[in-house]
Parts: structure tokens; C-alpha cells; sequence
């Protein structure tokens, strides 16, 4: 199959570490791993559920120590999505992971951002950067972050919210997604994942996000089915990161196709590619192994991501 020309949407730059990169920077970091080799790290690739990925990811973490790892890890999945057919991606990070670890949000953010910086160049990706917080950690620490990164004057576009969704709803964000707004920021956030139908109106109605991370679970409400395609409210969908986190049994019942069918604005996303199995091309094999999308579904899933990017409709047009 020809690679589409695609922008992702969802995608956790710290999902992109690979298994190899983790063990190098082991090693160049002097970072002790409780696994012995590759094949012990990938054994442990076997999720029941989002947390039991939450934890192996926050785990790994502990080897991104320098700018320069932040950066190699970034330039590595830049490479790699050129590869897959991305033209522009929209990355997160999530600095609260790396603060509560003693790394500085200099070194997180300045280090990512490099990266992104010469990816245009390098890779012919154009990017933008969000500062993503986490929902199991107080909301007040949330904003205190955000505080310092809009002090630091950090390139970031936006903000969204993810880990650990279902009790931790988007009602208590309330305060930080005001300052975002205030201060000129894009808003997303993850909802409808593991969580109910209920958090992805809040996520609208409170946080008043422009795009739905994941959003699956809207099926289960006919009217927020009929808003979210009214507005056209952007869901960027990961559909290999469903399988992999046991939020669909299989590919084959995935709601992606019902989704396109009802007319939601649907995009396909790699989510944390080195954890789920695949980059936006494995994404898009399994899709058309298992549903067969004839072109114009196809071509409408692509075009989805490309008119949900925040990008300048000079790019946009280069790439529709
Ligand atoms: C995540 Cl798949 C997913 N869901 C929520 N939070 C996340 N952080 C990284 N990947
Ligand atoms: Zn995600």
C-alpha cells in the first residue's frame, strides 16, 4: 500500500522510545534497568490495561537524563514518521514526568524541542509541541507547571491532558485550561479512552478543547455522537494502542469503521508507537488488513488529520 500523506495528531514523544534506544542510554547514563537484556525489556511489553502500560512507560523513563537523549529520542521518531507518510505531527510531552524525576523542564523541553526545530529540514515534518499534563497528579501542580513553561517561554502551541483517565475527570482541570486559554494556547485532552462518554463532555463543555484524544467511547451516547459530528470536533483515534491496552479485543472490533460511517471527524494516530506495535504506516496496514477501507475512506482518514492540524491554511493546503 502507497503511504498517505498524513499529519498525527496523537502521539506521546516519550511513547516513541524505543526498546534498543532505552538499553543505549542505559548504558551511556551508567542507569541500572531491572531487565537484563532486550528480550527481558520486551517481554515486558504485555499490557491488561492503560495503567499497566502507564507503569512500564514511567519506568523506562529514568534513562532520558541529558537534552541530548530528548533529542535523540525525538529525532528518532521523526525519522521514522517521515517514513511512515507524516507530514506534519503535532508531539506531546509530558514534563511532569521528568520533574518528578529531578530533571528540569529546561533540559525535557529544550531538549525535544531541538529536535523539533530542524525536523522540517531534515525529515520535510513540520511539528508543533504540546505541553501534556498528568491527570493523576494534583491539578495545582498541573498549573504551577504551566506557569513556568509560559514564564520560560516555552515552544509550546498548546496543552493537553492524559495518563491515568477513568476517576480522574476533566472537571478538576477546570483552572489550568482557563490560563491555556488566556494565554493563547490550543486545548486537548484525552477522554472517552478507558473513560465514560461523560468525560468527553466535559472535556468539551469545561476544558472547551478543540480535539478529543481518542474519544471512542462517544458511541455509547447517541447525542454526543450527533455534537461531535455537528461540530466536527476532531477525535484523533489510535487504533493499534486500543488492541494493545485491551480497550478493543481485537482490531476486527474496533469501532473505527462505525465511526467514519456515522461522520465523526476521525483520524488514525500511533499514540506511543514503541509500546502499541507500530508507527502511522503499521497503523494504517493493520486498518486496511483487517477492514479493507477502499480509497476514498482512505483518503478521507488522511484528510481528517490534515484539516484537525493547527497549522496555517498555507500548509494545509500544501498538504491536502
Ligand atoms: C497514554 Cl495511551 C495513553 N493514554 C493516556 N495517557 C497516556 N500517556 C501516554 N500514553
Ligand atoms: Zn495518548
Amino acid at each position: 500500500m502507497s503511504l498517505l500523506p498524513t499529519a498525527e495528531l496523537h502521539l506521546h514523544i516519550e511513547g516513541t522510545l524505543e526498546p534498543e534506544l532505552i538499553l543505549a542510554l542505559a548504558e551511556r547514563n551508567g542507569i541500572e534497568l531491572p531487565y537484563a537484556n532486550l528480550e527481558d525489556l520486551r517481554a515486558q511489553y504485555q499490557f491488561t490495561d492503560l495503567q499497566s502500560f502507564l507503569n512500564l512507560y514511567y519506568e523506562n523513563m529514568a534513562v532520558l537524563q541529558t537534552e541530548q537523549d530528548f533529542a535523540d529520542m525525538t529525532r528518532a521518531y521523526l525519522r521514522r514518521a517521515a517514513a511512515a507518510g507524516v507530514r506534519h505531527a503535532e508531539v506531546m510531552m509530558d514534563p511532569q514526568a521528568h520533574l518528578s524525576r529531578g530533571i528540569t523542564l529546561e533540559t525535557c523541553v529544550n531538549g525535544v524541542a531541538s529536535a523539533l526545530a530542524t525536523s522540517e529540514e531534515q525529515f520535510g515534518v513540520s511539528t508543533e509541541l504540546i505541553a501534556a499534563f498528568l491527570r493523576d497528579e494534583p491539578a495545582e501542580e498541573a498549573l504551577a507547571v504551566l506557569e513556568n513553561l509560559l514564564a520560560m517561554d516555552a515552544p509550546i502551541i498548546g496543552i493537553g491532558l492524559d495518563s491515568a483517565e477513568v476517576g480522574n475527570p476533566p472537571r478538576d482541570f477546570v483552572a489550568l485550561y482557563e490560563r491555556a486559554h488566556a494565554a493563547g494556547l490550543k486545548c486537548i485532552a484525552h477522554a472517552g479512552e478507558e473513560g465514560p462518554p461523560e468525560y468527553i463532555r466535559e472535556a468539551l463543555d469545561l476544558l472547551k478543547v478543540a480535539r478529543i484524544d481518542h474519544g471512542i467511547r462517544c458511541l455509547e451516547d447517541e447525542n454526543l455522537v450527533e455534537r461531535l459530528v455537528e461540530d466536527q470536533t476532531p477525535l484523533t483515534v489510535c487504533p493499534l494502542s486500543n488492541v494493545r491496552l485491551r480497550t478493543v479485543d481485537t482490531l476486527t472490533d474496533h469501532p473505527l469503521p462505525q465511526m467514519l460511517e456515522r461522520g465523526l471527524n476521525v483520524s488514525v494516530n500511533s499514540d506511543d508507537p514503541a509500546y502499541f506495535g507500530g508507527y502511522m504506516d503499521e497503523n494504517f496496514n493493520q486498518l486496511q488488513g483487517t477492514f479493507a477501507f477502499d480509497a476514498n475512506q482512505l483518503a478521507q482518514l488522511a484528510r481528517n488529520s490534515v484539516r484537525s492540524a493547527f497549522i496555517t491554511d498555507a500548509r494545509r493546503r500544501e498538504l491536502l
